[in-house]
Parts: structure tokens; C-alpha cells; sequence
């Protein structure tokens, strides 16, 4: 298998590589289902950690079917068309479990039209972007499907320009909170919160899922999603994946887990270049985030 990184072109406005746009034509003509649950996120801001809680609500108690399919099986990435694996869309076709769990990078207006037709909840995970930034950064040296990060210093500023495969950080997360406004069936949650009170922001998504968790179901799910169990689970590190795809030697998959390690790759004066370009791009806004906690 040659692995070449790709490149990133212009999609309809978005930042993209070939690997999320080759098979478009499918995932525009994706067709949801009411009970569909979608999962969107700005790459690096928790998916894997929301997708896994979401498969333990629903799907925990059985722990064979656990421990046998690793979670990006569990929940399929919609857009992924990539060397070697079957497309998001054929592994979403292909599930028997109800609710399907989806997860998807898509920035609001390029979801699908047909979730929004069935009124599908979708949980939304925003993360700040200063850390979303650095795990990005890691992410990229390791995963040879991604384009090529250069330096650091380089990988900010693309970074803030917004040329990042997903596109900009900025209408990603403001999108998809304008939309929240007026869409009672998208539910906004931060990695800042889930990091700060994971039992209180599980009782949200409950809630908002119109789940009722027995406390043994409770403690359970708190327990499968702590970070270290995350880590260790072949299930959910990305182990199973070529190593030639995702190099965890360069970084592990599971990096770090936390708010405010910026503070160990931002140098002080990125920072606060960052917080100016930061606070003259989110004035159009009423949503803020926390760089620490
Ligand atoms: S991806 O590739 O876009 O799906 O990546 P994504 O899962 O969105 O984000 C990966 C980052 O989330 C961290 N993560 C967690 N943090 C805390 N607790 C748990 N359980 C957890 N699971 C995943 C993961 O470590 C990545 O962040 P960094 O900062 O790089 O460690």
C-alpha cells in the first residue's frame, strides 16, 4: 500500500483532501433515519470520546460485541473514503444496531440533507482552540492521511487561516451554534466540561437522549470513558489500525487527554497573537469557550 499524503483543495468553501470528498456524491444522498444518532465535531475536539460514552449508553450492557469491533466500526465517520477500508457510508449501511451512531467532521451547512428531513439528534462536542490546535498538530505528524503539518509554527498559522482539512475552526463551531438556536435536537457540549464534570455532562446527553441510566449503568459508562481505560482499550486507542496509516510511535493516538496543555507547545507570543485573532473572530458571537479550567 502506497501511502502518499494528500493534498488540500477548495470544497464548496471548505478546506478538504480527496479522502472526504471522493465519495460525496454518497453522502449527500445519505439517507438517515429518524432514530440516527450523529456525532459532529471539529476534528480533534472529543469524537472518540463522545462516540464511545454514546455506544456505552446504548449498546454497554453487552460486552461481547464490545470487545470484539473497534469504535470507528461502532461509529462509522460518514465522509471517510480511503485506501483499503470500506467507505463511511457502506459501514453506516451495513449496521443492524438501533440507534445507529454516526460520527461526521462536516461543517453544518454540508451535513446531509436527509438528518435534518428525519429531525435526527446530533451531539456536537467544541473544543477550545488552542488545545483542539495542538492535538491537531500531533495528530497530523502521526496519521500519514492527513497532509503534511510542518513545524509547528507553520501549523498555527495555517491553523488560523482556517487551512486545515475541515476547513476553519472558527465557522465550524460557530456554525453549528447558530444552528442550535433555533434546532432544540442538537445538543452543544464542550470538552472543557466533559473534562471538568464527566458525571454531570453524562447526565445531560441522558437527558437530552431521553435515557434513564441505572446508577450501576452510570458508573459503568463513567468508567469505560475515564481517559487511562480509553487509552488501554484496544477498542477505542486505534490500536488495530496499520501502523503505516497512524504511526503511534510518533504520537499515540490517546495523547494526552487534557484542557490547557497548550501552555506546553504555544510559545508566549503565539499565544497572544492568538488570543487578538481569537477575540476579533468570535465578536460576531455569543459563544465562548474556556482555555483553562
Ligand atoms: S478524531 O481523530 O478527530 O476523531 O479525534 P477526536 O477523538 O475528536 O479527538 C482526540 C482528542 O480527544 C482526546 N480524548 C480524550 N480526552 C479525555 N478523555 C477521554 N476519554 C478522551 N478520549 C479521547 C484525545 O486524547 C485527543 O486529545 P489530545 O489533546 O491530543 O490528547
Amino acid at each position: 500500500m502506497e501511502l502518499v499524503r494528500p493534498e488540500l483543495f477548495d470544497f464548496r468553501g471548505v478546506a478538504m483532501t480527496n479522502y472526504f470528498t471522493d465519495n460525496f456524491d454518497n453522502v449527500e444522498k445519505f439517507s438517515a433515519k429518524p432514530d440516527d444518532i450523529l456525532i459532529a465535531t471539529y476534528p480533534k475536539a472529543g469524537t472518540t470520546w463522545m462516540s464511545h460514552m454514546l455506544d456505552q449508553i446504548y449498546f454497554g450492557e453487552n460486552p461481547e460485541t464490545l470487545a470484539s469491533e473497534p469504535v470507528f466500526h461502532r461509529v462509522p465517520f460518514m465522509e471517510i473514503c480511503a485506501p483499503g477500508i470500506m467507505t463511511g457510508v457502506e459501514l453506516i449501511e451495513n449496521m443492524t444496531s438501533s440507534p445507529r451512531l454516526i460520527k461526521t467532521h462536516l461543517p453544518v451547512q454540508l451535513v446531509p440533507k436527509s438528518f435534518w428531513e428525519q429531525n435526527c439528534r446530533v451531539i456536537y462536542v467544541a473544543r477550545n482552540p488552542k488545545d483542539n490546535a495542538v492535538s491537531y498538530y500531533h495528530f497530523d505528524r502521526m496519521n500519514k492521511l492527513q497532509p503534511e503539518p510542518g513545524n509547528w509554527e507553520s501549523f498555527l498559522e495555517r491553523f488560523k487561516q482556517g487551512q486545515m482539512v475541515f476547513g476553519s475552526w472558527y465557522p465550524h463551531v460557530k456554525g453549528w451554534w447558530e444552528r442550535k438556536q433555533t434546532n432544540p435536537r442538537i445538543l452543544y457540549l464542550f470538552y472543557e466540561d466533559l473534562k471538568e464534570d464527566t458525571d454531570r455532562e453524562l447526565g445531560r446527553l441522558c437527558e437530552f437522549l431521553g435515557v434513564s441510566l441505572s446508577e450501576e449503568s452510570r458508573q459503568r459508562v463513567l468508567r469505560a470513558v475515564g481517559f487511562q481505560s480509553m487509552r488501554e482499550n484496544n477498542m477505542t486507542n486505534s490500536s488495530s489500525v496499520d501502523p503505516r496509516v497512524l504511526d503511534q510511535k510518533i504520537s499515540p493516538f490517546l495523547r494526552k487527554g487534557m484542557v490547557a496543555d497548550w501552555k506546553n507547545q504555544f510559545s508566549v507570543s503565539q499565544s497572544e497573537e492568538f488570543d487578538e485573532d481569537y477575540q476579533r473572530k468570535m465578536k460576531d458571537t455569543t459563544l465562548t469557550f474556556r482555555m483553562e479550567i
